[in-house]
């Protein structure tokens, strides 16, 4: 099922789409964004010059610094009060950046939204959980109002509380729910200590993003909130969540819903444009929106493209998860690391489980990083066992070399040492709700 007919446009046509859109959009910012005017006057093009999305690369990237020189409303395309929702993006330093909407545009971020929905695996008439923070952050008010679009029951509960938001899940059983992966881990642990086992709840489908996530977390909330999760991605200054999501059929890279946010993925150093399968920068133009349209706006995550039919019979194209920001990217000692490629190493290994974190310092001139990593419940308790029972020089033992193995698996896979250190279960910080830090980096206080 789809929401709307243009999922499944053939591609020649979806192409003769975003061509007529991007004209349009071009002269459209070109007459009223001095910002751009000033920039295709000194590249000394005319708005005619750009034709197809193909003459995209000789644009410029419009780049978060632009936005925050033009705080709060100086990139706006039509007056201020011809806007009806003020969002924020999460920036946790400094100024956020803010971003507008005109009523076209909250009836473009619902329908996106809306077809995210059908795409997870939600129907009309469904009861949705929807856990993603309501306020400046687009997570709540975004899916809200998709979920509405689309006929589904909603309980607007927000981040945190999570008892409130158990006694809500046994109580109203909704088959939906929305939040971050993290977040998602916390409930799902929280219903496992109270002995709650997903065949007791009524969750199907869960539509998770706004943060980094692997295969090794899907797996931990498919099993503990008994659902099938897709990815859901989105960033404010395009619209928010719904510019791509992952379909349940196939749960192999999200869909971009590329009639109204064109994608490019491109090298981070030199700015050229990559082929399919090539991991680089994600950037988007829009191609429809009015109160803040922009053209080649660097978001700074890594991802790729893939043009590969879909097994939904979707045709838009398909980025992959995201590995992390460009800006995210750790250079220790000199090499390029993701934290997402340690949660890669720590998944194969049983004995520990996917709660880490990363910290980041410097000693003297040297970059040092240490793993902080859970053991899994039934081998802490095991070995905390045997301590008990006196042999605690073989419990020790038996630690020192979990911890010797983590670190040489490191070694062996990304060629970095870096310190481990086992922690009990249930100390590495949790969700309560918003986006969760997984890396502390000392080197920048
Ligand atoms: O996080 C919008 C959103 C809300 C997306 C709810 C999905 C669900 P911002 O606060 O502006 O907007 O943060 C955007 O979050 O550039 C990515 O770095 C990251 N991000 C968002 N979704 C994903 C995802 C919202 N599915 C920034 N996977 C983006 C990985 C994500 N990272």
């Amino acid at each position: 099922m789809y929401y709307n007919e243009l999922e499944t446009l053939p591609r020649d046509k979806l192409r003769e789409l975003q061509d007529t859109q991007l004209r349009q959009i071009i002269g459209y910012v070109y007459e009223r964004v001095p910002f751009y005017q000033e920039q295709f006057k000194k590249l000394g093009i005319q708005p005619g010059d750009i034709r197809s999305v193909e003459d995209l690369p000789g644009l410029p990237f419009t780049r978060k610094q632009d936005l925050k020189d033009h705080y709060p409303f100086g990139m706006l395309a039509v007056p201020r009060e011809q806007t009806i929702r003020v969002h924020a993006s999460s920036g946790t330093t400094g100024r956020a950046t803010v971003v507008c909407y005109t009523r076209n545009d909250i009836d473009i971020f619902s329908e996106v939204m809306a077809r995210s929905f059908i795409a997870a695996g939600a129907r009309p008439g469904m009861l949705l959980h929807n856990a993603y923070g309501y306020g400046l952050f687009t997570g709540g008010l975004g899916t809200h109002y998709g979920a509405e679009k689309l006929g589904m029951t909603v309980v607007p509960v927000s981040g945190g509380m999570t008892q409130r938001q158990i006694t809500l899940i046994l109580d109203l059983k909704p088959e939906v729910i929305c939040c971050t992966p993290s977040y998602a881990q916390t409930l799902g642990e929280e219903f496992k200590k109270m002995g709650i086992t997903p065949q007791d709840l009524s969750l199907k489908y869960a539509l998770l993003g706004a943060e980094p996530w692997t295969e090794t977390i899907r797996a931990n909330v498919d099993a503990n909130l008994g659902v099938r999760s897709t990815n859901l991605y989105g960033l404010s200054e395009i619209i928010g969540p719904g510019v791509s999501q992952e379909c349940i059929e196939g749960r192999a890279g999200s869909h971009i819903w590329e009639d109204h946010f064109y994608p490019e993925v491109v090298d981070a150093n030199t700015g050229e444009p990559l082929p399919d399968g090539q991991e680089g920068v994600l950037i988007f133009t829009h191609l429809t929106r009015e109160a803040m349209p922009l053209l080649r706006y660097w978001t700074g995550d890594i991802t790729y493209l893939t043009h590969e039919p879909c097994a939904c019979g979707r045709t838009h194209v398909r980025m992959g998860s995201i590995r992390g920001r460009a800006d995210d990217m750790l250079i220790i000692r000199g090499a390029n690391l993701y934290p997402t490629q340690i949660e890669e190493v720590l998944k194969s290994i049983p004995e520990v489980v996917p709660h880490y974190q990363v910290v980041v310092k410097r000693e003297g001139t040297l970059d040092d990083v240490e793993v902080k990593v859970e053991v899994a419940e039934d081998v802490f308790r095991e070995i905390t066992q045997e301590a008990w029972s006196e042999d605690i020089l073989e419990a020790d033992h038996q630690m020192r070399n979990l911890r010797d193995s983590i670190q040489s698996e490191i070694k062996g896979i990304i060629g970095l040492n870096m310190k481990v250190t086992l922690m009990v279960p249930g100390t590495i910080p949790r969700s309560e709700g918003g986006k969760l830090r997984r890396v502390v980096d000392l080197r920048k206080l």
